[in-house]
C-alpha cells in the first residue's frame, strides 16, 4: 500500500484541462483514415465507423486513434473499462476514492465539488487530440475501447483493469434514456423519434458507439481468463449485492487494500457512502453541471451538443428493465445474451423475465 501511495502525486488535483485543443495534424491524419473507414448511423442519427470489428462512434473513433498511437500508461496506471451504461460512474467514484483517501477523506474529497467524470478522464475523449497533454496526478483513466482495440502500450504494460459488465436488459434500458437526455429532451414520452423497439434492433446488431455489447464483454472476458491478475471482471449486480465485499477487492487487486485498522475506522463504509447513487446523485455538481465539452459531441473541434450532469444519474437500480422492456423484448435479449455466451464460462446476473 505504502509503495502505490507513494507513487501517486502528493498535491492532489483533477484533471482541470478546461481548454480542449485541437491539434490539426493529428486531426487530418484521422480524418483521412475515417473517410475510408465503412460508417453508418446509429438509431439517433450519430455516425458510427466501422473498426477492428467493432462500431464505434465517430467521436470515440478519433479519440481511439490518437489513444492507440499516443497513449503512455503511467508507472502503476489503472485503467477502468466498460461499455456505456453498465457502471462506469460509479465504478469511476469508488476506484478515485479508493486512490485517494491517504489524501483525501470523505468530506473533502473532489468528488463532492467535481463531476465524477471530470476526476477520471477518458482516453478516447480527454485525449482525444492532445494526449500529451493529460496529466493525471492520480494514475487512473478509463475507456470504453473494446479489448482487442486497445492500445498495446496497455495491453503490453503490466497495467491493472477493472472492466464492469450488467445485465444488457438494464444497460440497453439506460442507455436509450441517456441518449434521450443528450439530444436535450427532458420526457422520455418526448422521444417519439426513436421508439424502444427500433434502438432495441440497434442494439442488437452492435451499431453502437463500442459495438456489439456481448462482444464487448466476451473480449474482456477472454483477457481476463488469460490474465487474472491484470484484469478483474465485475458485475454491477454483484456491485450491488455485496458492496464492502468487491470494494474490498478492487483495492486489493488495484494495490491499494485496506488495512485492518481502516477497516475498523469504517473507511471502506465511508467510501461506499461517499460514492452511493443516493449521495452521487444529489450532490450539487452533479444535478446541475453541465457535461463538459469533453464529454459532449465533438465535430471539427466543436462542441455540438451539452447534456446535464445528471444524465449519468438516472435510477442505478437493478431490473428496472422491467418498467420499460416487453417480455418479448426481453427475450430476445435473453436469448442472445445465452447464445452469445454459450461455451465462454462467463454468466450475467440476468434478472428473470416476466
Ligand atoms: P457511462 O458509460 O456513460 O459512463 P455508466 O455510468 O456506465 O454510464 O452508466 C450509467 C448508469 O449507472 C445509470 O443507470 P440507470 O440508467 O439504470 O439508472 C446510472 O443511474 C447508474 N449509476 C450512476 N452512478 C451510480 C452509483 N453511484 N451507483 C449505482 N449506479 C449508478
Amino acid at each position: 500500500m505504502e509503495s502505490s501511495s507513494s507513487k501517486m502525486n502528493h498535491s492532489l488535483k483533477c484533471n482541470e484541462k478546461e481548454e480542449y485543443r485541437f491539434d490539426p495534424t493529428n486531426h487530418n491524419k484521422f480524418k483521412e483514415i475515417m473517410s475510408t473507414t465503412p460508417i453508418r448511423k446509429d438509431a439517433w442519427g450519430f455516425d458510427l465507423y466501422q473498426y477492428e470489428g467493432f462500431w464505434c462512434g465517430s467521436f470515440q473513433f478519433e479519440g481511439m486513434l490518437s489513444a492507440q498511437e499516443h497513449f503512455k500508461p503511467q508507472p502503476n496506471q489503472v485503467i477502468l473499462s466498460s461499455t456505456p451504461k453498465s457502471g462506469t460512474t460509479w465504478l469511476k467514484a469508488l476506484t478515485f476514492a479508493i486512490m485517494t483517501r491517504f489524501h483525501v477523506d470523505e468530506s473533502t474529497n473532489p468528488l463532492l465539488t467535481r463531476f465524477v467524470h471530470d476526476c477520471v478522464p477518458f482516453i478516447e475523449m480527454n485525449i482525444r487530440s492532445s494526449p500529451q497533454k493529460l496529466n493525471l496526478d492520480v494514475p487512473l483513466v478509463a475507456t470504453h475501447i473494446p479489448y482487442t482495440s486497445l492500445p498495446k502500450s496497455i495491453t503490453n504494460s503490466s497495467c491493472k483493469i477493472v472492466y464492469i459488465c450488467r445485465d444488457p436488459k438494464d444497460a440497453f434500458v439506460s442507455l436509450w434514456h441517456f441518449k434521450h437526455k443528450m439530444s436535450g429532451k427532458e420526457e422520455v414520452s418526448a422521444m417519439e423519434d426513436v421508439p424502444l423497439e427500433d434502438a432495441l434492433e440497434f442494439f442488437c446488431q452492435g451499431l453502437n458507439a463500442c459495438g456489439l455489447y456481448w462482444d464487448h464483454l466476451l473480449g474482456y472476458w477472454r483477457a481476463s481468463l488469460e490474465s487474472p491478475e491484470m484484469i478483474l471482471f465485475l458485475k454491477y449486480e454483484d456491485l450491488k449485492n455485496e458492496t464492502v465485499f468487491w470494494v474490498k477487492k478492487i483495492a486489493q487487486f488495484i494495490g491499494y487494500p485496506f488495512s485492518l485498522e481502516e477497516e475498523n475506522k469504517s473507511v471502506v463504509q465511508k467510501i461506499i457512502d461517499l460514492c452511493s447513487f443516493e449521495h452521487l446523485s444529489s450532490l450539487e455538481v452533479n444535478t446541475s453541471g453541465m457535461v463538459r465539452s469533453e464529454h459532449g459531441i465533438m465535430q471539427d473541434g466543436v462542441n455540438t451538443h451539452k447534456f446535464k450532469n445528471n444524465a449519468f444519474f438516472r435510477k442505478g437500480k437493478v431490473g428496472d428493465w422491467k418498467n420499460h422492456l416487453t417480455p418479448e423484448m426481453a427475450k430476445r435479449l435473453d436469448q442472445i445474451t445465452e447464445q452469445k455466451l454459450a461455451g465462454s464460462g462467463l454468466t450475467l446476473n440476468v434478472s428473470p423475465n416476466g
